[in-house]
């Protein structure tokens, strides 16, 4: 029977690999790794996540409060105010308030870390300029002069006024002038104008210390305004500048899943969220003496894999393969194929230290912000970057002969993807379709047509994590599909971007599964049905995306029909992100319900009175069919309101 059962899941599974893969394959094999860790006494996301069930009443619905030791105060019935006298509502809008400003402070930390490699550019250093005109572009915005300027003279002033806008003492962000007049506007009428981003985290920490602001309304427009700092600050510097010196992403072949692991190859596995490292790992990837090592070991070559937004940073440029998402991490080591782990900062189990530990694999720490138990340290700077890098594909190749071969586990599937969907690409491949458009940057008017004219009924920005509170992946490949069926288009990034690409959905032939609407843009612009556009801070590219299609539309942002949605999203910069979408303009539609329950004015504010501010508000739907019904449905209601 059991032999039966494996039979049938194995057809299921080579038939996956071609087409679109099952949610329930995917499981099955997941369950094959995990009995695979039990053997070997491997802890696991699941058991950790049973183990915590259920979760704490008062931090679920964000009621208790630490911020001083007077307590901590829970908010009972019984006791309905703080020792300090604040009531539920400013605790649940200060808790959230700091959630907030922790995701943008990371965002933004990241996005610092990015001007300060810009810094070190040099032409013959470890980075270099990839994408000279879009930094040319970038310091006329700036008003730098470019004229007769040597390029990494130019990089580095504009670096340089890039970490400024971290902590200069006046005036408001450069990055806000990209979006629309009507958009600035708003901002400034309601003061959530970011200024410098640190300051924005700094503020939102001040007010929320004992004895500051408990007024609910007040608590969330800083909020707005810390997430805005982020989205429009910290996360485009990121991706513009990381687009200057690795190359602006375009259009390229890959594939995901974990069947992109390769037996035969010295498997290396780079996760977190800073490219710097990963470039670097890819760029020596292949020297020949490197080559030749691992030929000496027994292997055939070298195969670099990512997880998480690492792997969307080296997929985007350089078509690397994606072994998963968030919760794919462990299973990547419990292959057993696993040379070395090597990661970055964010979003990284502090598990993977012990698990590698049950296998022959490297783990592998490299930022002084993420640093684990049972890793290697091995220190990351600009300077020494190649070398850095070499260190670690070195160690990792010589690990090759510890593999138990014996004990591998590969699950054989892996879906075709094609990724690298910039703004600038998006435009270009939406001008092969009518070329009389073409001017120097390109235009979104064919975009536009084809959304006036009902071919697409709207846009949808799919984003965020996994989270073990619901069935992995499922919602985001669930949606994806309700919507394509309905003709809206799908911009992703992040590990929502990888559940699709595991799914098959990035594959040009999912377009069979779409409205023939979308079909037909498909055939005619040769793109997947959902597109690629990077990782978390990348979300900035889809903010610009917005303001440049309501620019040249003519209308405001909140008209568009184009909404937001994070169905399992899980980090504190997720919310950092709905705080600055929504503060665009753009409704934004929840999955997990972040811990404001316990307040009903708190959730009103961000479910209804912010649509009053900013043209958008949050939905919080736990139900996967009803959330995409709710998307769809308010998608119509824009467009019935346009008249189109
Ligand atoms: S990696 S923040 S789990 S999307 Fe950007 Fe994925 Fe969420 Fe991390």
């Amino acid at each position: 029977m059991e032999t039966k059962i494996l039979s049938v899941l194995e057809e299921r599974i080579s038939k996956a690999t071609e087409n679109l893969i099952a949610i329930d394959v995917m499981e099955a094999e997941y369950a094959k790794l995990l009995a695979i860790g039990q053997e070997k006494n491997a802890d696991s996301w699941i058991t950790r996540s049973q183990n915590q069930s259920p979760h704490c009443k008062f931090g679920e619905t964000g009621v208790c409060c630490k911020i001083c030791a007077m307590g901590p105060c829970r908010i009972t019935a019984k006791a309905p105010k703080g020792i300090c006298g604040c009531d539920v509502h400013g605790i649940v809008a200060r808790n959230y308030l700091r959630f907030t400003a922790a995701g943008s402070a990371t965002h933004s930390d990241h996005g610092r870390e990015i001007c300060h490699t810009l810094h070190e550019t040099a032409e013959d250093g470890n980075y270099k300029i990839k994408d000279p005109d879009k930094l040319i572009r970038l310091a006329q915005e700036w008003g730098i002069e470019t004229e007769g300027r040597d390029i990494y003279e130019l990089a580095h002033e504009v670096a340089f006024e890039g970490l400024q806008e971290y902590g200069k003492p006046f005036g408001t962000l450069r990055f806000l002038s990209r979006a629309t007049k009507e958009r600035q506007e708003t901002w400034a009428k309601l003061g959530i104008e970011p200024r410098a981003i640190d300051r924005e985290v700094s503020t939102s920490q001040h007010m929320t210390h004992i004895g500051c602001s408990s007024l609910p309304d007040v608590l969330i427009k800083q909020a707005l305004r810390a997430g805005l700092s982020d989205g429009w600050g910290g996360s485009m510097m990121g991706t513009e500048f990381s687009d200057i010196m690795f190359g602006t992403p375009k259009p390229i072949d890959t594939e995901a899943n974990l069947g992109v692991i390769d037996k035969e190859y010295v498997n290396i596995m780079v996760h977190g969220h800073d490219p710097s490292l990963s470039e670097m790992i890819v760029e020596h990837a292949n020297d020949a003496d490197l080559i030749a090592l691992a030929k000496s070991v027994g292997a055939k070559g070298v195969n670099i894999v990512g997880i998480c937004c690492t792997s969307n940073e080296v997929t985007m440029r350089h078509g690397i393969p994606m072994a998963g998402n968030f919760l794919q991490q462990e299973n990547a080591v419990l292959t057993g194929a696993m040379e070395a782990v090597v990661v970055d900062v964010q979003c990284i189990f502090p598990a993977l230290g012990p698990l590698s530990k049950c296998f022959h694999t490297k783990f592998i720490t490299t930022s002084v912000v993420a640093q684990m138990p049972d890793a290697e340290f091995i220190r990351f700077n600009a300077q020494t970057a190649g070398e850095n890098a070499r260190n670690i594909l070195t160690a990792a190749i010589e690990n090759f002969k510890n593999r138990d071969q014996e004990a591998v586990y590969i699950p054989q599937m892996k879906a075709k993807a094609r990724v690298g969907y910039s703004c600038e690409a998006i435009i270009k491949q939406l001008d092969t379709v009518t070329s009389s458009y073409i001017d120097e940057l390109g235009t979104w008017k064919p975009l536009i047509e084809c959304i006036e004219s009902g071919v697409l009924r709207g846009a949808v920005a799919m984003v965020g994590c996994n989270n073990p509170k619901v069935r992995a992946d499922f919602a985001h490949i669930e949606l994806m599909k309700k919507l394509l069926k309905n003709d809206i288009i799908l911009v992703l990034s992040g590990c929502s971007a990888q559940s699709a690409a595991k799914g098959g959905l990035m594959n040009f032939e999912a377009k069979d599964i779409a409205g023939a609407g979308i079909k037909r843009v498909c055939e005619l612009a040769n793109i997947p049905p959902v597109l690629h556009m990077g990782s978390c801070v990348d979300i900035s590219r889809m903010m610009i995306l917005v303001n440049q299609v309501a620019d040249q539309w003519g209308i405001d942002v909140p008209q568009l029909p184009v909404v937001g949605c994070a169905p399992e999203w899980m980090s504190e910069k997720a919310v950092s992100i709905g705080n600055y979408v929504i503060s665009t303009g753009i409704d934004t539609f929840l999955g997990i319900v972040p811990y404001v329950d316990g307040s009903d004015v708190v959730k009103d504010i961000l479910t209804n009175q912010a649509r009053d501010w900013t043209g958008a508000a949050f939905t919080f739907e736990t139900d996967v069919d009803k959330l995409g019904d709710a998307m769809i449905q308010r998608i119509e209601e824009k467009r019935l309101a346009l008249g189109i």
